[in-house]
């Protein structure tokens, strides 16, 4: 549950002690105590920035080396990096960031491990999860179907798991969806997308790796349209519907999306694949799901992009807020491609304009098109889906995000993999080139208590400490300001910057970093930073970019530390914002109301239960920064077996 003590009261703006939490405040004498202590920790951490010559807010030689207080007394064990996925014809599904290297496993204990489990985000009971396949909203449930292997906590063996839910936040597992049963998908039950009927009736097309691990395309349907579980499917008898075509090798035709309607009424949808070394979106037609035909064209090519997997395709609106079915077409829509690379296991979306008759995607920009511009994503996300829910009108987007550890970890908690919180997708009017992806509402219900702060003065180069308890189920909502006479002193310079050739949160620029430490204990030897950094141009021009700094985030060797990030438009007018959903092992950020996203995996040693903190910092030289925030304590979802099937009765 929440602490509800107080905020450690440091330097605000007017130099008075920053708003108190909404929760308990607590009695003088202990505020006098809390202040004496907020002090002594500000004048802590200040100590070390001096003492670095204020060159960094707090470097590895400050605390040592980067050892754990739990080292091994047995001989530490050399890490082993297994392959898996290419050579069944799909992408690399292990962690192979330890392939060239022999690092060391670090000696995790099962209460670290315990701690790394979601609270609130989806993940079976065990095992292995990878894509998200055919959400819908069916009678009431959201169905979530995803590539699952039942026998052991890495890629293998796929089958579909299945689950539902009221509210996209709480879930009960159902009963495999399907298996690998029949010739044309003896190899796996892959991915694959739903299709509403005009009737009410559903279609999933999905790839099947044959026997011989050809990529062949299915049908299935629900064998009972009255069970609003959809418990048992039925795979058509005619399978497989399609093979790879002339041209296309047999392991690189695979993921149909969902169908929309043409204007003639037939059916059509896309299959991603490559040809040499250039990303395709195949197209094909239909009338009734049996008979396909092949068009001449390709929805988007674009070279250098290589495999294509898990092409999404759909219409959002130019002119209002909700979503879209995945049939709209009029001039007031654009259409948005997303395609997963194989290659660098990214997702690429574009925003442009479909065109019917001659069955072509067009990205509005060229130099952002689909696989070489934005990402939805600049963390850990792959292989998202989106699905119309016509429960609220809104498009829902789904993401597969895998971990960043070892394997070896992975089999230890017995787990690997959780699912994104399900994200509502808008065009961004006010850019017109980005989408907005926003956490669905339903989050909202898991708030527990909230802690505000008002106007918080972050000095260039300082941390502020944000007493909010435990801080390993928060969503965060941040607004910041910074100085705007050292925004216009600040001297221009032609170096480019990006967060991921950056130092981190420790290279200190005239306006930035600055933002938030999370997963932090209280000495800061372990802290991932969620920041924003703000560079000037030789013309004056201000950029922001969005990061996320992992390289301190867990004292641990085998975990993978990455800085992620990316530009982010800031327009006239805007603040910079942030809202933050820390879960255990998993921190979702969204910059801009969602115009840049970044999902990271962080496996703390120390920073875990109690003892992980939050923090404000700014590592700027120059500015001052001022923060404003809202922080709620987040509840645990429910996400257990559906109860009594033999009995189910809605
Ligand atoms: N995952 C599935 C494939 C897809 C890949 C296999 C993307 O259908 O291309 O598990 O992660």
């Amino acid at each position: 549950m929440a602490d509800t003590r107080p905020f450690l009261p440091v330097s605000s703006s007017d130099g008075s002690i920053p708003s108190e939490p909404l929760a308990n405040r607590r009695k003088p004498m202990k505020v006098q105590l809390s202040i004496f202590f907020g002090l002594l920790t500000v004048g802590l951490l200040a100590a070390l920035l001096t003492s670095n010559n204020g060159s960094d807010f707090v470097t590895d030689n400050e605390h040592g080396p980067l050892v754990s207080s739990t080292t091994a007394t047995t001989k530490p064990e050399t890490l082993q990096a297994v392959s898996r996925g290419p050579a069944a014809g799909v992408s690399e599904k292990s962690n192979r960031l330890f392939a060239d290297e022999n690092t060391v496993a670090f000696p995790w204990n099962n209460s670290m491990l315990s701690w790394q489990r979601t609270a609130f985000h989806f993940q079976p009971e065990r095992n292995w999860m990878n894509d998200p396949n055919g959400p819908l909203f069916y009678k009431g449930w959201y169905h979530f179907f995803y590539q699952y292997n039942p026998h052991a906590p890495v890629w293998g063996d796929i089958v579909w798991g299945h689950a539902v839910s009221k509210d996209l936040i709480h879930w009960l597992h159902l009963p495999l969806a399907m298996v690998a049963d029949h010739t044309y998908d003896k190899s796996g039950v892959w991915t694959g997308s739903a299709t509403f009927l005009p009737d009410g009736k559903i279609v999933m097309l999905y790839t099947g790796s044959n026997a011989d691990a050809v990529q062949v395309q299915n049908l299935a349907y629900p064998a009972d349209h009255s069970d609003p579980l959809l418990i048992n499917w039925v795979k058509y008898s005619g399978n497989p519907v399609l093979v790879p075509p002339p041209g296309i090798l047999s392991k690189d035709f695979r993921d149909p999306t969902t169908a929309w309607l043409t204007s003639e009424g037939k059916w059509r949808f896309s299959i991603g694949s490559k040809i040499n070394k250039t990303g395709v979106a195949l197209v094909y037609d239909t009338k009734d799901f049996i008979n396909y035909e092949k068009l001449d064209g390709l929805l988007r090519a674009v070279d250098g992009t290589g495999m294509w997997e898990c092409v999404d395709f759909f219409p959002v609106s130019k002119t209002e807020e909700n979503g879209l079915d995945t049939s709209v077409n009029n001039p007031d829509v654009k259409h948005v491609m997303k395609v997963s690379l194989d290659d660098d296991r990214h997702d690429y979306y574009a925003v442009g304009t479909y065109n019917e008759k001659n069955v072509t995607f067009i990205p509005d920009d060229p130099e952002i098109d689909v696989g070489i511009g934005l990402r939805y994503d600049y963390g850990v996300y792959y292989a998202a889906k989106t699905f119309y829910d016509q429960n609220k009108n809104r498009r829902v987007l789904w993401g597969w995000i895998g971990e960043s550890d070892s394997e070896a970890a992975d089999l230890q908690k017995g787990w690997a993999s959780v699912q994104s919180i399900p994200r509502t997708v808008l065009l961004d009017k006010k850019t017109g080139t980005h989408l907005l992806q926003w956490p669905v509402e339903e989050i909202d219900s898991l708030r527990l208590n909230s802690y505000e702060f008002n106007q918080v003065t972050i000095q260039a180069g300082s941390v502020v400490p944000l007493e909010v308890g435990p801080a390993t189920q928060l969503d965060i909502m941040a607004e910041f300001e910074i100085d705007k006479e050292a925004l216009e002193k600040a001297t221009g310079s032609n170096v480019t910057f990006s967060c991921s050739s950056s130092g981190g949160a420790i290279e200190r620029g005239a306006l930035g970093p600055f933002g938030l430490l999370v997963l932090a204990d209280d000495s800061l030897s372990e802290r991932t930073p969620v920041y924003f950094y703000i560079a000037k141009g030789s013309d004056g021009n201000l950029k922001t970019f969005f990061c996320n700094d992992q390289s301190r985030s867990s004292v641990a060797p085998d975990v993978k530390k990455q800085i992620y990030g990316s530009m982010v438009p800031v327009l006239k007018g805007e603040n910079l914002s942030l809202r933050v959903l820390v879960d255990h092992s998993i921190i979702e950020s969204f910059a801009q109301g969602g115009r840049t996203v970044i999902t990271s995996r962080t496996y703390p040693t120390k920073a875990i239960y109690g003892a992980a903190k939050l923090f404000l910092f700014n590592n700027a030289t120059e500015a001052g920064v001022s923060a404003s925030l809202k922080i709620w304590q987040m509840n645990s979802a429910f996400i257990r077996p559906y109860p009594n099937l033999d009995n189910k009765s809605q």
